[in-house]
């Protein structure tokens, strides 16, 4: 389990506004974070809030502490409370202390800006699979996903944007081991008219049987106004312990790694950005 570094620069911070950055085509930009308390208790969340007058545009998050034992069970825009809430949880029982953080990314409300979901129905099946759509005519800015009723033993495996940008897509896994409860699983998406200079970005990096961690770049002069990632094959035996934003907005940042007793074969990771002027 090795861990494998695809990036230019990884940079956590507390939050940050675009001074002194080229003008971004959706005004007031701004990232935005908080915290969960440090503790042990078997899941918790934290709630990124904008700033007020700013929408929640998309977002991310970080589990520290978590030792492959801790996994996203919600990335999620909040359209209704302009917060980007994340959500983390203990595949099976974890002594240690942990925390997870969130990540928001703010703007000005772009034309027709809307948030769109689809939820599975609920019953035990090994993986599942959700896709959210935007209306015609608009196009998709961020991805988000959230298990519902997986009691850790669901993992969030992928968040992907079409390729044209119409539509999200989340698939999850049941945990080494399986469950045997019913859960179901959302996709999450925002949506808006086209952007000026809209663009999806990706980064690969394996396949190996290695941890992960890679970044996708915005072309010079964009930002990323979501993000999204993928793991192929691991299914279930490898969770993300980050998936954010750079401070300035022009990278984004996937870090995947083996659950707690690794897992064999060969798989790899491919990190998203959304960017825009
Ligand atoms: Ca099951
Ligand atoms: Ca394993």
């Amino acid at each position: 389990m090795k861990l494998r570094i695809a990036l230019a620069a990884l940079a956590v911070t507390a939050a940050s506004v675009l001074a002194g950055a080229p003008a971004s085509a959706v005004p007031n930009m701004s990232l935005v974070s908080a915290v969960s308390a440090v503790d042990s208790t078997a899941e918790k969340s934290a709630q990124a809030s904008c700033p007020t007058g700013t929408r929640v545009l998309g977002g991310g998050g970080f589990i520290s502490g978590g030792n492959r034992q801790v996994h996203f069970t919600r990335l999620q825009a909040l359209g209704s409370f302009d917060d980007f809430a994340v959500s983390a949880a203990e595949i099976s029982a974890y002594a240690s202390a942990w925390q997870v953080h969130a990540y928001a990314i703010c703007g000005t409300a772009p034309a027709g800006l809307e948030y769109v979901s689809f939820v599975t129905g609920s019953d035990s099946s090994a993986s599942k699979a959700a896709t959210a759509t935007c209306p015609a005519g608009k196009q998709l800015i961020s991805t988000g996903a959230r298990v519902i009723n997986g009691d850790g033993r669901v993992v969030i495996n992928s968040l992907v944007p079409s390729a044209a940008l119409t539509a999200t897509t989340s698939t999850a896994y049941e945990a080494q081991g399986g469950f045997a409860g019913n859960w179901s699983l959302y996709s999450h998406g925002v949506c808006a008219n086209p952007l000026p200079g809209l663009q999806l970005v990706s980064a690969l990096i394996g396949p190996d049987s290695n941890d992960d961690v890679v970044g996708a770049s915005c072309p010079a002069g964009k930002f990323t106004h979501g993000l999204g990632a993928t793991m192929s094959s691991p299914a279930g035996q490898a969770l993300y312990g980050g998936l954010y934003p750079s401070a300035a907005l022009d990278q984004t940042v996937a870090i995947a790694l083996e659950d707690a007793d690794g897992y064999a074969a060969n798989w790899s990771t491919r990190v998203y950005a959304i960017c825009a002027n």
